[in-house]
């Protein structure tokens, strides 16, 4: 399988986790930002990352794609056949791609994308209100149903949820300049559970690398 895009961006990262998870083997192709390859405008209506292309079929949007995936390579299940188990695995995903993505979207373009790979200043005033204002009462949110060590956010094994959720995390974190993570601690142990996993920690150990400042 191709997969398109890059796993600084948290929808390719989320999609990644899924193949490794799920032990599916895959080439990541990115070329530098706004040049597309043909094969990933044929695959990506939007020009947007991720799009896969899996043995000819080609789809966009990582949740598209989650939901693909587990139904075409069901071992393990990431989104629970069960009606509520399913239903909760699906608003957690909604909730990471939209209002988690919203607030860290602000830190990790105006402090990242825009100067280290548009040439560019950030707004860093936009990026600071989405980390002092925004993030906060997310954080306080997910503070309040975490599960405990070892647990997920959905019944009693790695869905969907927990893939989604974490994968934005990680551009909390690349981005972060004033969060105080002791202040939400179930949350970051949580976090820190998930993102441990094979299916998370060599992308993010590449992105870090990737980003590190020059000697
Ligand atoms: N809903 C889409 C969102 C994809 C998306 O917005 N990707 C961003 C990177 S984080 C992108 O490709 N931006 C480039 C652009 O908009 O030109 C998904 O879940 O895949």
């Amino acid at each position: 399988m191709i997969i398109y895009g890059s796993t600084l961006s948290p929808f390719v990262r989320k999609v990644v986790a899924i193949c490794v998870e799920k032990e599916l083997p895959f080439n990541l192709e990115f070329g530098a930002l706004g040049n597309h390859s043909p094969g990933f405008i044929a695959a990506s209506p939007l020009k947007k990352m991720p799009a896969i292309d899996d043995n000819g079929f080609m789809l966009a949007d990582s949740s598209a794609i989650a939901h693909y995936l587990d139904a075409q390579y069901p071992v393990p299940q990431l989104i629970p056949s069960d009606p509520q188990l399913r239903g909760k695995t699906i608003w957690f995903d909604e909730f990471a791609d939209t209002v988690l993505m919203v607030c860290g979207g602000k830190m990790f373009f105006n402090r990242i994308v825009a100067p280290r790979f548009m040439g560019r200043e950030g707004d860093e005033a936009a990026a600071d209100a989405a980390e002092c204002e925004e993030l906060p009462p997310l954080l306080t949110y997910l503070e309040g149903l975490v599960p405990g060590p070892g647990g997920y956010l959905v019944g009693k094994s790695l869905t969907l949820a927990d893939i989604s959720v974490a994968s934005v995390f990680v551009n909390f974190r690349h981005a972060a300049r004033s969060t105080d993570e002791s202040r939400h601690p179930r949350t970051f142990a949580y976090i820190d559970s998930i993102l441990e996993r094979p299916s998370f920690a060599e992308s993010v150990r590449r992105e870090q690398a990737m980003l590190a400042p020059a000697e």
